[in-house]
């Protein structure tokens, strides 16, 4: 037999190592600028999950260095290993272990997405036409706008964005917001996001869609109340007759989309 472990050296060690590489991985800015009532809560939860990570990597690379360094063989010792039957308490430990870490963290991430994902009373949709290599914007609610290439939105409302892609698999993606949404052609995916900075930001599809894919972007503008009624009141067209149609033959194909993740 090895003997007793030294198990309070080895995680206290663990600990130890845990909170220097969280202490580093905390302090990079990984996503940027917040600016979205959903920003904090995903960051937050990617923060939990790099604080598991580094445990768990932590706890692995202690007991590897412990086994390298006290069961080295002596030199010139030429001897086979001992014969290992299996440990029950270790085995036991390291299924139930990980079991908790993974379930805990499947729990925790449903309940970030349910709370992100949930619809208020009075949410602003907004369809969102996807091509290669352009995205175009229509305003159901403001007599059927239509804009290209730039999406304005108001501040502090939440708003439903409808996606309709045209052709192949677009994906919707203001990183500053952190959603992220495939369009898929023949069905309507739909996006939660309520803006709850200024600014102006960039839309970024970010499936590969083609050979034009690293410069299908759009420009986004969250603005006052005020200035977005007027800026969505000034524009000139109406959704185009082949876009309205997709949004009709998507409904058909899925006419109640499933949750707020489409199908
Ligand atoms: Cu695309």
């Amino acid at each position: 037999m090895y003997g007793r472990l030294p198990i309070a050296k080895m995680l206290a060690a663990t600990i130890a190592l845990t909170a220097a590489i969280s202490a580093v991985m905390l302090s990079i800015n990984w996503d940027g600028q917040e600016a979205s009532t959903a920003a904090p809560k995903i960051d937050q939860l990617l923060n939990v999950m790099i604080v598991l990570s580094s445990f768990v990597f932590s706890l692995v690379m202690v007991m590897l260095f412990y086994a390298l360094w006290k069961f080295k063989a002596k030199p010139g010792d030429e001897s086979d290993g001992e014969p290992i039957h299996g440990n029950t308490r270790l085995e036991v430990a390291w299924t139930v272990i990980p079991t908790i870490i993974v379930l805990f963290g499947a729990g925790y991430s449903w309940s970030v997405l349910n709370d992100i994902e949930k619809v208020d009373g009075n949410p602003l949709t907004v369809d969102v036409f996807s091509q290669q290599y352009a995205w175009s914007f229509g305003y159901p609610e403001n007599r059927g706008r239509w804009s290209q290439g730039e999406l304005h939105v108001p501040l502090d409302r939440q708003i439903k964005f409808e996606m309709h892609a045209q052709d192949v698999i677009h994906s919707f993606w203001v990183p500053e917001w952190r959603i992220k949404k495939d369009n898929v052609p023949g069905i309507t995916t739909t996006a939660i996001v309520t803006p709850d900075k200024l600014g102006t930001y960039q839309l970024i599809c970010t499936e590969l869609c083609g050979f034009g894919h690293a410069s299908m972007r759009a420009k986004v503008v969250v603005e006052t109340p005020a200035n977005f009624s007027k800026w969505v009141t000034a524009l000139p067209d109406t959704v185009p007759p082949p876009l309205k149609e997709s949004i009709v033959q998507d409904t058909e194909t899925n006419p109640v989309p499933v949750g707020a993740g489409g199908a």
